[in-house]
């Protein structure tokens, strides 16, 4: 088998994480690990200047090539079209939109320099697998440089249908771009569609039956593969944790009263002014609820160099202190916000302790914290998971109870819903979830996505490309 080259925005050393490490990196250093491989990508750091070559460090087998990005790279690539364009647009937020071509020009620039770093550690029979929006052009610069090896992409998040996608500037170059890849893989089969409809209606390619799109040239797949999560060790995990100091702790403060859980980054497509609103809306319309819930709300912040983020936190910390000064009794505070991070373990027992995991993104690619919530539940007395119909994950966890976030009412009524629901009814609900969770676990996602990278488009072999009929749209 061939070697796997990783490439992410950031990559983490592991000896500079504290905790545990997430699913997705533990399943791809698993991945990485099965040939020796190689992990490529940005190092978390801001210098005077953009390294000229990697910093390579060797641990267990895996290469890490590591990059810092100059102030005069970082800012336009990362704060300015990654997150500020690409990000809003895909979380279908037009409002939040900021189109400067400088920085566009940044994010083409970025993805060139690490392309010319990348390509001289590559060997001819590498498969290299890229992940997320930072990167999208990354493909098409590689292949510039005259690396004809097999790429692949995966998008974690969302793709908007194309009404909403072509308001971004840089859309057509962007899709060209995906074309450089072999396989292009999204989180849902609603981003596969979105992704399809575009190929059609916009750059005037086709889609053929088992999934081969032909555009721009070239003829390359695209697929939905929903990530999951590593389910048994999250469950090991959060029968372990609901032993800790910790969740002893926070069952003793809760004093017998129902807790909800939401934890998120802090995120404006995390919906967490509206899930806020919808919990006061309980309150206020369900009095038998004052006094015997609290929600807890983890949302760490995130991105907090942008000032729509900042905007965020104020709001929410706003927010948070009128609905606790409206409610709360000298023994009892409705909210508890809390905005540190917390270690992967802690947060499973926190989560096994929730009788809701509260879970209302506006839009989402697929949202694990829903799913982590679920594999952390006590089978003998499982939590009801409250989940937006926007997250990606709603379309596997069928057992949810599922909510549109932008209705108030309808969010309040689920988590009266939740709260008073028999136990015959949680179990139900709980272990059709279950089932999904055992079967689709973020070790299958990655031996999915890349047994499929692996196998050679024969239709690209064997079938003549049409003529490209002229886009529709330019950008
Ligand atoms: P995120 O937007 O970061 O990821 P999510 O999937 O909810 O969203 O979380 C990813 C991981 O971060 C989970 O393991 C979760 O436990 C952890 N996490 C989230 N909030 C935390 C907190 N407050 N404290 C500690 N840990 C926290 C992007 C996409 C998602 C997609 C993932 C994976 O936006 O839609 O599910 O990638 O593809």
């Amino acid at each position: 088998m061939s070697r796997l080259v990783v490439v992410s925005n950031r990559v983490g050393l592991p000896s500079s994480r504290g905790g545990r490490a997430g699913g997705l990196e533990v399943a791809l250093t698993e991945a990485l690990q099965a040939k020796g491989g190689l992990w490529f990508g940005w190092s978390g750091q801001v210098a005077e200047a953009t390294s000229t070559a990697p910093k390579l460090t060797t641990l267990n087998d895996i290469t890490y090539a590591t990059v810092d990005l100059g102030h005069s790279d970082h800012r336009p690539y990362y704060e300015g079209y990654a997150n500020g364009a690409l990000w809003p647009i895909f979380h279908y937020r037009l409002d939040l939109l900021r189109y400067v071509r400088e920085e566009f020009d940044g994010y083409l620039r970025v993805n060139a320099r690490l392309a010319a770093m990348l390509a001289p550690l590559l060997q001819p029979d590498d498969v290299i697998w890229v992940h997320d929006y930072h990167l999208i052009p990354l493909a098409s610069e590689l292949r510039r440089l005259g690396v004809g090896n097999r790429i692949g992409f995966f998008l974690h998040t969302p793709l908007p249908s194309p009404d909403v996608l072509v308001a971004l500037p840089g859309h057509a170059a962007l899709t060209e771009a995906l074309a450089a890849y072999d396989l292009v893989g999204f989180q849902t089969r609603r981003d596969l569609h979105a992704f399809q409809s575009y190929i059609r209606e916009e750059a005037g390619g086709e889609v053929t039956d088992d999934g081969h799109i032909l555009a721009f040239s070239r003829v390359f797949r695209a697929g939905a593969f929903p990530i999951g999560i590593d389910t048994p060790t999250m469950e090991t995990l959060s029968t372990e944790a609901a032993e800790s100091e910790e969740a002893r702790r926070l069952r003793d403060s809760l004093a017998g009263r129902s807790l909800i859980i939401g934890v998120d980054r802090l995120d404006y497509s995390k919906g967490l002014p509206h899930r806020l609103a919808a919990f006061e809306h309980l309150l206020a319309t369900r009095p038998e609820h004052r006094g015997n819930v609290t929600l807890l709300q983890i949302a760490p912040p995130s991105r907090s160099a942008l000032a729509q983020y900042k905007a965020l936190r104020r709001e929410l910390e706003q927010a948070a202190g009128r609905i606790n000064g409206r409610f709360a009794e000298f023994d009892w505070t409705p909210i508890r916000y809390v905005g540190r991070t917390h270690r992967r373990e802690l947060l499973a027992g926190f989560n096994r302790t929730a009788r809701v995991g509260l879970v209302t993104p506006l839009r989402d690619g697929m949202n694990l914290v829903a799913k982590e919530y679920v594999a952390s539940q006590n089978p003998d007395d499982p939590g009801v998971l409250v989940l937006s119909r926007f997250a990606g994950a709603a379309q596997e966890l069928t057992g949810a109870l599922r909510v549109n976030p932008l209705n108030m009412e309808e969010t309040a009524d689920a988590l009266h819903r939740a709260l008073i629901m028999p136990l015959a009814e949680r179990r139900a609900r709980w272990e059709v979830m279950m089932e999904g969770l055992r079967r689709n676990t973020v070790g299958a996602w990655v031996d999915g996505f890349l047994s499929l990278l692996r196998r050679p488009s024969d239709q690209a072999e064997q079938e003549p490309l049409p003529p490209p009929r002229p886009p529709r749209a330019a950008a």
